[in-house]
């Protein structure tokens, strides 16, 4: 396209102003829930004045009457005949919210929007009623499977859309596309598409369904660059740049927020063309992606933009205790520490006490952050940023407070936090320490593998109001319930509280509520734990709280004990009722047999490998990796943590902050039995399922899938070693959210040390599977042949095994991992188990088994019956 032409088509270009949608724009949204709609109305005027040659209207907000406000805001703007000279959109999900709109409109109205969504009745549906309003629509791009992402889906739903369109009469020119602009350079390779899938399948439409036109909203595609107005405008100015001539006649965007594309700085313009054109970078960048070098050079511009910096401006320009409380509940910690002497000096002037600065603003601040908290407003990992903020503001007053011998600040109570005896896991107790303290507890962490006497002594010695524990793995529930064993015969009273994976409200009504007097509450999550730990420690609320909870465990007992558990096979007869696979299937002996050893596998090929969904889950953000991203309730969390958590991998790579070590090994063996015996005589017995089958459901046991005339059995243990100085660093700094987001990476490496492993061991070292070629998503769907079951997993629960595998292998010298007292291992971002090779073998639970397998386990095993019983104790129940 020529530049005249290019001049042609931009000049036709329709901005849509976005300011006037509830959804989008804060101000509007707090103005109309304020019933302030002459000032509202302003937003409008501004919009037009600003360049908008359509408003979008908006009034989708749980808590308005969108019906209502739909109506009055668009009667009083057709009063004014500056504003009404620019057409309506009119926006809502809901119908009847459109239809009130369309009431008000008078010149030519738009619908945003109608898709394919549910079906093609209803699209058609929708469509004819806009016909009779005489409506243009826009139309997403969007069918009964989701949202087309890809050229292609763009293309098909589109061209779909307007065939049907077209067919009931609807008139072409009055059809406006939505083809989805979706967010580019986020770091996830499956984005880098999307502005250019946008752009040519526009180019395509625009040819195949004659006279539409196309839209899109603009802000989504700088999403990544949020809070960076001066790359954030390039890209919008860069895009248009190319869609415009490819056919995009109009978009949501802040027409005063484009910039020239001629005067943007040359360097970044080239850098943003790169990565909406999905260019390579240039050779002598340094950058391996586009991506890559985009966002290193944004943060040269970072806050360079006049608006960021009027914005920036306007926040310092705060009182101070308002601005205390900004950087609290936006986790900025630029400026605390000198936001927090200001604040100090100021109380000192009127003859304050420092420790008045974290009792007023700070806790005010905090409670703030609680608040939107408790309310579903914020999300844990913006609450841990807030804490880092807070953390860092208490540091610099303590020294003050100290100096005058001062009291600390009175905390709604303290606690004593521990992760037990034997047990490695921290990062759920520390998420909840976090909480509680933004919470305005006092918590006093003693760490992790912690023993009994340790944890009442803290308590005696700092009077705690509460004891918290936590635990991973099952052995971890025995020393809960001694803990709370020795509490009694202490004689406390204070409430014990339970919580971490392997814990259970069942677990804890059973177990360990009856070996102490006090109150024992099991708590779920973190988002829990202040309402807990609050109504615990209310003078008011405490009493029925505790009758309450204590009648809820009465009932878990006693339905226990009414209850007829699923029947149980003799384990003879589950035997009997064994799986028999098929043994001409079984795997060759391995090509490479031995010891393999792993002394640092390379991360960034881990880095490829990670399963992000687990991670958004420690966060306690719910949904599934990458959906989770664009999740209408926790998706701007979500990539908010992502783009932090990349550039934590990012750093982790480049300058090796962890040691991947690992070994595997793979030996002769025959089943006997439910044994499994290696070439050499070592024994492994594993457990039957012994629960009553419905018809021809087999009663597994792994050693159902080894062959009694001999075969071979694989083993591994994987670590991420050199977390230590990293986290201590950051606690060090006060700085919780780095050093929660490295632990959860570094057992993010660990989980794909062992699936990467895994692959390695099937296409090559086993190689019993050496054509394999997996995405990474059918790597996380286990859709490959073998299983890698895990001591401590639901098919192998007796975490006993652990030392077997640790000699055969000499784990502990060949990678660094040792065993606690509990065969937790250390360092804690650790996987261990089997290779099962048999196309057939699967996994399954063992769940309850009866004393007749315990104790033939026991024997098989050469253990004490007692201590079978111990490892073994969650199968017993
Ligand atoms: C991710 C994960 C891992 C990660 C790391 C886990 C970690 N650092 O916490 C890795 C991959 C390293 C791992 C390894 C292992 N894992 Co694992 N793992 C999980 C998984 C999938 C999620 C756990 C998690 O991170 N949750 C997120 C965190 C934030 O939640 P959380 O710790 O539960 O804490 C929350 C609450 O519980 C509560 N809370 C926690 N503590 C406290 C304390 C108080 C006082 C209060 C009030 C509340 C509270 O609040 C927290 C925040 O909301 C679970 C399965 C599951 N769905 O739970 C299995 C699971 C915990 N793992 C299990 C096992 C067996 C293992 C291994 C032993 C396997 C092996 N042989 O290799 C190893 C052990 C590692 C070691 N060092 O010894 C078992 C444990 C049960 C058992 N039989 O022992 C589970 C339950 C899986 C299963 N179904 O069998 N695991």
């Amino acid at each position: 396209m020529s530049d005249q032409d290019f001049a042609a088509a931009a000049s036709r270009f329709v901005n849509i102003g976005e300011r006037t949608n509830v959804t989008g724009s804060a101000r509007f949204k707090k103005l109309v829930m304020a019933g302030d709609y002459p000032a509202a109305v302003e937003v409008a005027r501004q919009q037009v004045e600003n360049g908008a040659q359509i408003i979008d209207v908006n009034m989708d907000e749980g808590l308005l009457d969108a019906v209502e406000a739909m109506t009055t805001f668009l009667k009083l703007i057709a009063a004014e005949p500056d504003i009404a000279r620019v057409p309506i959109m009119v926006d809502s999900s809901k119908w009847e919210v459109i239809e009130a709109g369309l009431k008000c409109v008078s010149g030519k109205p738009i619908v945003n929007s109608i898709s394919m969504k549910e079906g093609e009745a209803p699209f058609l549906d929708s469509a004819r009623k806009c016909m009779d309003y005489g409506a243009a629509v826009v139309v997403m791009a969007f069918d009964e499977t989701g949202q087309a992402d890809t050229k292609q889906r763009k293309i098909e739903i589109c061209e779909r859309a307007y065939k049907l369109l077209t067919g009931i009469g609807f008139p072409p020119e009055d059809i406006i596309f939505d083809p989805n602009v979706f967010a580019v350079a986020t770091g996830i390779e499956e984005h880098d598409r999307y502005a250019l899938d946008f752009i040519e399948a526009v180019s395509v439409l625009r040819k195949t369904c004659p006279h539409v036109h196309f839209s899109g909203g603009l802000s989504n595609l700088s999403f990544s660059f949020r809070g960076n107005e001066t790359v954030r405008r390039a890209m919008h100015s860069v895009f248009l740049y190319h869609a415009i001539p490819a056919g995009l006649d109009m978009a949501i965007v802040n027409a005063g927020q484009l910039d020239v594309y001629d005067q943007i700085d040359p360097v970044l313009r080239d850098a943003c063309e790169d990565v909406i054109l999905m260019r390579e970078p240039p050779a002598d960048s340094g950058f391996e992606t586009a991506t890559e070098r985009l966002i290193a050079l944004a943060e040269s511009y970072k806050g360079k933009s006049p608006e960021a910096e009027k914005q920036a401006a306007e926040w310092r320009g705060y009182a101070v205790e308002k601005r205390l409380e900004h950087a609290l509940v936006k986790g900025i910690d630029a400026h605390i520490v000198d936001d927090t002497e200001e604040m100090r000096a100021e109380v000192e002037q009127r003859g304050g006490r420092p420790i008045e600065v974290i009792e007023g603003p700070l806790m005010d601040g905090m409670n703030v952050v609680g608040d939107l908290f408790g309310s579903g407003k914020m999300f844990l990992p913006q609450v841990v940023k807030s804490a880092r903020v807070m953390k860092k503001a208490v540091a610099h007053l303590i020294p003050y407070i100290e100096a005058e011998k001062e009291e600390g600040a009175r905390p709604k109570g303290r606690i004593v936090m521990a992760t037990v005896k034997g047990d490695v896991h921290d990062i759920g107790k520390n998420i909840v320490g976090v909480v509680l303290q933004c919470n305005g507890y006092e918590v006093i962490d003693l760490g992790v593998m912690v023993p009994w006497p340790d944890i009442l002594k803290a308590a005696n010695e700092n009077d705690a109001d509460i004891i918290g524990l936590s635990g991973l793995i099952t052995p971890s529930l025995d020393e809960m319930v001694t803990v709370a064993e020795e509490m009694a015969r202490a004689e406390m009273a204070i409430p014990l509280l339970i919580g971490g994976a392997t814990t259970s409200k069942v677990h804890t009504a059973l177990r360990i509520d009856p070996a102490y007097a006090g109150p024992v509450i099991h708590v779920l999550d973190a988002s829990r734990a202040v309402g807990v730990a609050s109504q615990l420690l209310s003078d008011t609320q405490r009493d029925p709280y505790v009758v309450k909870i204590a009648d809820e465990y009465e009932d878990v007992r006693v339905k226990r004990a009414g209850k007829g558990q699923s029947a149980l096979l003799p384990i003879a007869e589950a035997r009997e009722n064994g799986f028999a696979a098929d043994m001409a299937d079984k795997p060759g002996p391995p090509a490479q047999p031995g010891n393999h050893v792993f002394d640092s596998w390379d991360l960034a090929d881990l880095a490829d490998h990670i399963d992000w969904t687990p991670f958004f889950r420690a966060w306690e953000l719910a949904g599934n990796y990458p959906a989770i991203l664009d999740d209408e309730v926790v998706g701007e969390s979500a990539r908010s943590l992502f783009v932090d958590a990349r550039k934590m991998l990012q750093q982790i790579i480049e300058e090796q902050w962890f040691t991947a070590r690992g070994v595997c090994e793979f030996w002769p063996c025959e089943r006997n039995g439910d044994d499994v015996v290696l070439e050499g005589g070592t024994r492994l017995p594993f457990l039957r399922q012994q629960v009553k089958k419905s018809r021809e459901r087999a009663n597994f046991c792994l050693a159902d899938f080894v062959d009694p005339a001999g075969d071979w059995l694989g083993g591994f243990a994987v670590a991420i070693h050199g977390i230590d100085d990293h986290s201590a660093r950051f606690r060090a700094a006060h700085d919780d959210y780095s050093d929660i987001m490295l632990k959860a990476l570094a057992d993010r490496f660990a989980e794909a040390f062992a699936e990467r492993l895994h692959q390695h061991v099937r296409t090559t070292l086993w190689g019993y599977a050496p054509q394999e070629q997996l995405t990474n998503e059918a790597l996380i769907k286990e859709q490959y042949r073998g299983i890698r079951p895990a001591p401590g997993y639901p098919a192998c629960p007796d975490h006993s095994l652990k030392p077997i595998l640790w000699d055969l292998m000499r784990v502990e010298d060949r990678a660094g991992i040792t065993l606690t007292e509990s065969n937790a291992m250390w360092p804690t971002s650790a996987v261990s188990g089997f290779y099962f090779a048999h196309p057939e073998s699967q996994y399954f639970g063992v769940a309850r088994i009866g004393r007749d397998q315990l104790e033939d386990y026991a024997a098989r095993r050469g253990i004490e019956l007692a201590t079978a019983e111990r490892w073994l104790r969650p199968n017993l129940d």
